[in-house]
Parts: C-alpha cells; structure tokens; sequence
C-alpha cells in the first residue's frame, strides 16, 4: 500500500476528557460529562489528516485493551493502522479536565510503560519498511521510558536514507538530537523553541533570526508556535508572522496537531507554504472551539481564514 502520509507515535494516548462546571479543592467534584478521543500526537495527526481526505498509515507502539480502543477509533476514521504491538503492555491514556465555569483546562498524562530494546528494534524495522512507501514521515510526541534520546535522531535517519521528507514535532533532549539528522520541518511550540536555542527568547524577531540559524542543518521550514498568538514561520528564501483570528476557545489540548495535520495537507496538495500555515491557523482556531481533542470545523476555518493576518519578515 502507498500512502501520502506515515505517522510515528513513539507513546500512543487514549484521550479522556473530563467536563466539570468548578473544580473546588477537598469536594466531591461531580462530572457532567466524558469523551473519549485518540490522542498522542502522532497518532491525532493521523486522525486529522484522514478527516482531511488524507490517505495515510499509523505506526508506534501500542498494547493491551486500551491499544486496542485507540487503533478501532484510528480506523473508524479512516487511518490505516500498522503499528508495533507489545505483549504485556498497557497503552496509556492521558486525561484533560475542562472546567466549564472558568473556561480553563488542565492536561494530565501518564509517562507510559516501558518498551525494551527488541521492540524499539521492530519499530525502527517498521519505520524504514514505511518509509519506503510515503512522501512525509511525521515523527511527534513524548516519548516512553526504555527509548534512548537519540531515538528521533536515528529515525530520522533511516528516513533521509530512503529520501522521504521528515517532519518532527518533540520537545527537550529528543528534540535537540533530532534536530541533528535534518528533518525536512520541524514545529516546536515557543517553550520547546527556548529550550533548544538555551535561551528564553521573547522578543518576535530575534526568534525569527534564531530559527533561521537552525535551517544550515538541512532543516528546510521551522514553524515556531505561540499558543494563542500565531505562529512564526521561517524558511531560508521567506519568513511570515501570522496572527489568528479571536475566538472563543473551550479546549486548546490538540490545537498543535491539528495545525500540524492541516499545513501537511497543503504542503503536500503542492500549495505555498503561506498559503498552508494561514489554513492550518484557521482550523486549529476551530479546534480551540471543541470539546474534543482531535475535532475542527472545516466551514468555519474557511471563514476565519478571512480574519486572519500575515506579515513577510524579511
Ligand atoms: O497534543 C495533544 C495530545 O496529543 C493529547 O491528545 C495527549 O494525548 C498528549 O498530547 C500527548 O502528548 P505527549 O507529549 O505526552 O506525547
């Protein structure tokens, strides 16, 4: 099978999502509702992108019933699933508390169970056997115990070998090794930018002059997110600033993913990469406006898309 897309989720979540009104210290806090979604980054790109028409395949590591709860809601979607099963072992499920009255919300996730060396040996099998057979490789999330922080850095490399483009959203150690094989495009969110360049930069520009450092490597797009204030991307020939719309947000858990999802669609239907990041600005925008972790309106991101504002930084 060939797909377009291959996504890799090194520790595979099932969302739970918990809706409360308050959440008062030392009370019975009683909750009004609970959804379920797939979650885990690479794995909630994939969901995205199959919401989007997209043809793709999922890999990682995962085990036990909750395993097989994520992999039946990836295929109900659409996903094709082809991941590294573990005997013995329990998928982990991260939790998100939305408090209604106060319109804050809370994210808590397990680290996950620890994988051994002849797992993480399948998984790399697994990914050179996929990258044989897609255009982009998505490498995104935190990682389990039991994998070495050059775990990125090595996938990488066995996807540049094969001569598919790489994209790598990670934070801390994993995200600074991986940055050393070159993916194609990297997306840290503003606090995982800081970390890899040892300084916390908050000044717009001098994260743009930054980022562009980081291109020598051959990284050829790094998009810096900033939560509710946009994203910076920069490439070697352009930069943009782009602002999102205002919104009323409910749950911002998943915003990155979806963004994510979005711009590689565009990148990948041969759009520019304007064009893409302001699209995956609207529908992570719509995103925001959702209980749930790895859902979006594509309608209304047509008309946010109007609301939205880009500046070309030079
Ligand atoms: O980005 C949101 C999300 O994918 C949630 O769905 C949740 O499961 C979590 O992130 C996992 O993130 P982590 O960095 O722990 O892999």
């Amino acid at each position: 099978m060939m797909a377009l897309i291959c996504t890799v989720t090194l520790n595979p979540a099932l969302d739970k999502i918990l809706i409360v009104d308050e959440i008062r210290p030392g009370e019975n806090n009683r909750l009004s509702n609970i959804e379920t979604d797939v979650g885990g980054k690479g794995t909630h790109v994939s969901a995205v992108l199959s919401d989007l028409g997209v043809d793709n395949v999922a890999t990682g590591i995962l085990g036990g019933s909750t395993g097989r709860k994520l992999q039946r809601l990836l295929m109900d979607r659409g996903v094709a699933c082809d991941f590294v099963w573990k005997q013995d072992y329990e998928t982990r499920t991260s939790y998100i508390v939305i408090e209604f009255r106060y319109h804050r919300h809370f994210m808590l996730t397990e680290k996950g169970a620890e994988v051994d060396g002849e797992t993480v040996d399948r998984l790399k099998a697994k990914v050179k056997e996929l990258s044989h057979k897609c255009e982009y490789i998505v490498f995104s999330g935190g990682v389990c115990p039991g994998f070495d922080k050059s775990i990125y850095r090595e996938l990488i490399e066995i996807s540049n070998k094969n001569g598919v483009k790489s994209v790598l959203d990670a934070s801390g150690e994993f995200l600074k090794e991986g940055i050393k094989s070159g993916p194609y495009m990297i997306k840290p969110n503003h606090d995982e930018f800081s970390q890899i360049m040892g300084k916390n930069m908050q000044d717009e520009r001098e994260i743009a002059a930054h980022a562009k450092q980081l291109l020598g490597s051959g990284i050829r797009v790094v998009a810096v997110t900033l939560d509710r204030r946009g994203c910076i991307i920069v490439t070697k020939e352009q930069s943009w600033r782009i602002y999102p719309p205002d919104i009323h947000a409910v749950n911002t858990v998943g915003c990155g993913d979806v963004f994510l999802a979005a711009a590689l669609k565009k990148i990948a239907d041969k759009n520019s990469l304007d064009e893409s990041f302001i699209f995956a600005t609207a529908l992570s925008a719509t995103k925001a406006m959702q209980i749930k972790t790895s859902k979006f309106d594509l309608k209304k991101a047509q008309e946010l898309i109007k609301k939205i504002k880009i500046e070309e930084w030079t």
